[in-house]
């Protein structure tokens, strides 16, 4: 086969995917210290690290924290801060929402970014997001499940330095829309991979990782440790633009346990400002590091 013919059919077989191997290079030591002293305090970390084919990539997301910080549902870290509405729209209706992320969210509403999630990694926090905005209303989650070892995918957990942590996102807004499998979710950082070809790309932009398991405990981890892979994607520059139209698959709905919420405060002790919401995410809770989930509600 000839090589153009060849890197033609590799480029179909695998669009736009950017591998890495290793380790990512820190650039920032921690995003977030707590001022106070709590049971599950992660260094929230940011790293850079070159993809095969050169690109830069940060890892595990770029991010526009702490732009928007929120006041607080739930935070052990800091005294709660007054509601500020965010004003996309004067004469707009004044929409309170209630959020808890494993570990990271930022909420883009009609294209404009209206919060940051307070505590990047831990502890777990919830937060209250109020904007004031007019019909139809574009909601747009960029959400990371953060981790210790940059570019691997993995955490510390009861002794395991290679732990694959993973993810979840429930949101109740009090126009009535609820986080539930009507989103749209798409995976742009997966990891840790014992090789790359564990992702495979499939017909509707899906990114398979499902033989590898999608939730705790049935997620195989894979041996690779600091040799692991990693597959990324490029994220489209309007992604959070009213006009971007997802080709994305639907979200994907886990119960409690699955998320292992069970016993977090921040989540548990306010049932009603989360009755009817479902926890999504992508396809896998595990694997997938870095998901944009959007919904457009007329
Ligand atoms: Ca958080
Ligand atoms: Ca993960
Ligand atoms: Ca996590």
């Amino acid at each position: 086969m000839r090589l153009a013919a060849f890197l033609l059919l590799a480029t179909a077989a695998f669009p736009q995917r950017h591998v890495t191997q290793g380790r990512a290079q820190t650039i920032t030591e921690n995003l977030y210290k707590c001022p106070q002293t709590v049971n599950n305090h992660r260094i929230a970390a940011v790293g850079r690290i070159t993809a095969t084919d050169g690109t830069v990539l940060t890892v595990p997301a770029q991010t526009a924290y702490p732009a928007r910080p929120t006041a607080d549902l739930y935070n052990e870290c800091a005294p709660s801060a007054p509601i500020k509405p965010v004003i996309i729209d004067p004469d707009g209706e004044l929409i309170t929402a209630h959020i808890v992320a494993d570990n990271y969210f930022e909420l883009y509403v009609n294209g404009t970014l209206v919060a940051t999630d307070n505590t990047p990694y831990t502890p777990f926090n919830s937060a209250i997001v109020q904007f004031r905005a007019k019909r139809p209303l574009t909601y747009a989650f960029k959400l990371v499940d953060w981790e210790e070892n940059l570019g691997l995918g993995t955490e510390l957990m009861r002794g395991d330095p290679w732990y694959p942590g993973d993810g979840g996102l429930i949101a109740r807004f009090s126009d009535g829309t609820v986080t539930d499998h009507t989103w749209r979710a798409q995976s742009f950082y997966i990891a840790p991979l014992n090789r790359p070809a564990d992702v495979t790309e499939k017909p509707g932009n899906i990114h398979d990782t499902s033989a590898l398991g999608r939730v705790h405990p049935h997620a195989k981890k894979p041996p690779c440790q600091d040799k692991c892979f990693a597959v990324h994607y490029p994220i489209p520059a309007n992604w959070a633009s009213p006009n971007f139209n997802p080709q994305w698959p639907a979200a994907v709905e886990y119960t409690d346990e699955e998320v292992g919420v069970t016993n977090l405060p921040a989540y548990t002790k306010f049932p009603n400002h989360f009755q009817g919401a479902r926890w999504i995410w992508s396809a896998n809770l595990v694997f997938d590091n870095l998901v944009l989930i959007r919904k457009t509600v007329p």
